[in-house]
């Protein structure tokens, strides 16, 4: 069983490859994503190393100048996704769009180094992406977190690559639609539309990239010129753990600076998580900047959180959050806690499992010493392959697969598990 899901995942890994880049599942998304890139190599670390390298090296190539790396790169021509280079109007010598997701790449890069077989190529390779992805973090202090709080804010929920997630309909609702151009969705035409967001989304969705467009997407003025800006719990404990994993990863490679400058970027970013800690939910909660307000929402963003090095108080009580969850639930993680009346199974984050965050928060917890948890993520990932495939996203009640199918990070994330 185990072999052939390894061989099966590998198949999908293949099927996506676009020879320096994959894609995330054919059609649906046809381009080079940010994040699903970094997760991906952690796939293909485990039987093609120089693969799993190029994967991130070509996402860093694609850096902005100011420290960005964008959420899309349009590597070829393909009219089956919108908003194409046509919408973003970047002005980038290879396509792509202006804004961010989730820098999981410092912690990919330390996870590809530490089971490197062949050291001097990964210390070759780490050594050259360092650099860049620490600039990636440093623009995230600057340009988000301009007061210097040690959180940062996301401008467009499609940064926080949980798009539709109930913990931005309250924040959603300060973006506007007025002036939103014609358009044609390309999304439902590949997935089930019950399974995507809605056109009340996509039209707010259109009308931030319109407006960042209008600015000229300068990334010094996004942030105070957003009326969407809020902290993710989750993204922040990303930004952290890569910020601790360069850290690590710089001081063995002699890089003292870098190693200095992220120690210090991490430990300020933890301390700061605790001010979202949220006594009532028994969880981290998001919080909307524009209007200087907690959002009162239960979602798998806040239990993300423990991907950062958390205090141990504090990962105990989401391994107890994840069992009293597990009493509603047959599979972990929901994206939404199942009791919530907004709460839906099968539409994109507002229920369903994702199995990269499953993988990130069996990290998390496993790290904090919470390991039965850890162990039931992984355990629940499994039996929702086994039953389902490599969809892109799972009803936590009854495994339907839901949106695309053979999906890239999925088959990386179950090779991860199986090696
Ligand atoms: C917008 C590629 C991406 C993921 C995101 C996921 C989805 C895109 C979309 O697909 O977002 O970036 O068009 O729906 O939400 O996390 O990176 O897999």
């Amino acid at each position: 069983m185990t072999k052939d899901l390894i061989a099966e995942a590998k198949n999908v890994l293949r099927l996506n490859d676009r020879g320096a880049y994959t894609v995330p599942t054919h059609g649906l998304y046809p381009f080079q994503w940010n994040w699903d890139s970094a997760l991906s190599a952690l796939g293909f670390v485990h039987f093609d190393e120089a693969r799993a390298w190029t994967e991130i090296d070509t996402l860093m190539s694609h850096q902005w100048p100011c420290g960005m790396v964008p959420h899309i790169i349009f590597h070829e021509h393909d009219d089956g996704y919108f908003p194409g280079p046509d919408v973003w109007q970047t002005a980038r010598p290879v396509a792509t769009s202006g804004i961010t997701q989730p820098p999981v790449s410092g912690y990919a890069v330390a996870r590809l180094m530490d089971m490197a077989r062949d050291k001097s190529l990964a210390e070759e390779r780490a050594r050259a992406l360092l650099p860049s992805i620490h600039a990636w973090h440093k623009w995230f202090y600057r340009t988000r977190d301009p007061r210097g709080e040690g959180l940062v804010a996301i401008i467009h929920p499609w940064e926080s690559g949980r798009d539709n997630s109930i913990d931005w309909d309250a924040p959603f609702a300060a973006v506007p639609t007025d002036g939103v151009e014609p358009y044609t969705r390309r999304d439902t035409m590949h997935a089930n539309p019950d399974h995507r967001p809605t056109k009340e989304q996509y039209d707010r969705y259109i009308w931030l990239v319109q407006h960042f467009r209008s600015l000229k997407w300068d990334t010094e003025v996004l942030h105070d010129a957003s009326p969407f800006r809020v902290v993710d719990p989750g993204f922040n404990a990303i930004l952290i753990r890569s910020c601790a994993a360069v850290a690590e990863l710089a001081a063995a490679l002699g890089e003292g600076e870098i190693a200095k400058e992220s120690r210090a970027m991490a430990a300020k970013g933890t301390a700061a998580l605790d001010q979202l800690w949220s006594d009532t939910r028994g969880q981290y909660l998001c919080y909307d900047r524009a209007k200087e307000e907690f959002i009162d929402s239960p979602s798998i963003g806040g239990l993300l959180t423990v991907f950062a090095p958390i205090p141990e108080g504090r990962a105990q009580a989401i391994a107890d959050r994840l069992n009293q969850i597990g009493k509603t639930a047959e599979f972990l993680v929901p994206s939404h806690d199942p009791v919530a009346p907004e709460f839906d199974g099968a539409r994109y984050w507002r229920g369903p499992v994702w199995l990269i965050m499953n993988t990130m928060i069996s990290d998390g917890l496993a790290q904090a010493g919470q390991h039965v948890m850890s162990q039931r993520l992984m355990d629940d990932s499994l039996r929702l392959i086994e039953k389902s495939g490599f969809a892109e996203y799972y009803d936590p009640i009854t495994a339907e697969p839901c949106g695309g199918g053979h999906f890239t990070w999925t088959a990386a994330m179950v090779i991860d598990i199986l090696y």
